[in-house]
């Protein structure tokens, strides 16, 4: 009987500690522990004492709202879902527990209390990871359409200075030979000019 007595104990210090840090991100858990008196210190305004039952009862004591993580009672602050196996997340927590499942945010469905809505963080993992798959072929793709295009331009680039050096010898063989010419009919000239044919 004493056995089942500390056992129904154990379980509600666990219920109670869970409800107290509803909404509580892990990394500010310490902040959420009473004081040597059994007080809490809004975080904000630490000179702001409450008893530490005061903590997420669904009342607004601090004016910063950080009294209740887990509640909509302030609105204020803000409520941390774990997401576990995906990615945890913030939502304001005037959208706490308001009927609606904020998916997009909360996955896990701790928005709303237990039972409202189903945990459908595997589910928007996996599309998640399907929509940076996609993401990641498509830049790819991208990648590859820009190489072939500079390795075209490349080419074209080369064609065209290729064919600018073979204009620019013609155009040089043609003056020499317009040059020749010209000394050729100079000469012809001084010869018809003395007489000769
Ligand atoms: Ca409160
Ligand atoms: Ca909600």
């Amino acid at each position: 009987m004493t056995k089942i007595i500390l056992v129904g104990l154990v379980y509600l210090n666990y219920v109670y500690a869970v409800q107290k840090l509803r909404g509580v991100a892990p990394a500010d858990i310490a902040k959420y522990q009473p004081d040597e008196n059994g007080n809490w210190h809004c975080l904000s305004d630490p000179t702001i004492i409450i008893p530490y039952d005061y903590v997420n009862d669904d009342y607004c004591d601090c004016p910063d709202g950080s009294d209740e993580p887990g509640t909509s009672a302030c609105g204020n602050a803000v409520f941390y879902c774990a997401n576990v196996g995906f990615k945890g997340n913030f939502i304001p927590t005037y959208k706490i527990d308001d009927g609606i499942c904020d998916y997009d945010v909360c996955c896990d469905g701790s928005d709303e209390p237990d039972g409202v809505c189903g945990n459908k963080c595997e589910e928007l993992k996996a599309r998640f990871e399907s929509d940076i798959k996609l993401h990641n072929e498509r830049i790819l793709k991208g990648l590859k359409i820009k190489e072939s295009i500079v390795q075209k331009s490349s080419h074209m680039k080369q064609s065209v200075q290729e064919s600018i050096q073979s204009i620019t010898l013609q155009i040089e063989a043609t003056n020499r030979r317009i040059q020749e010419i010209e000394v050729e009919k100079k000469k012809l000239n001084y010869f018809k000019d003395r007489g000769y044919q």
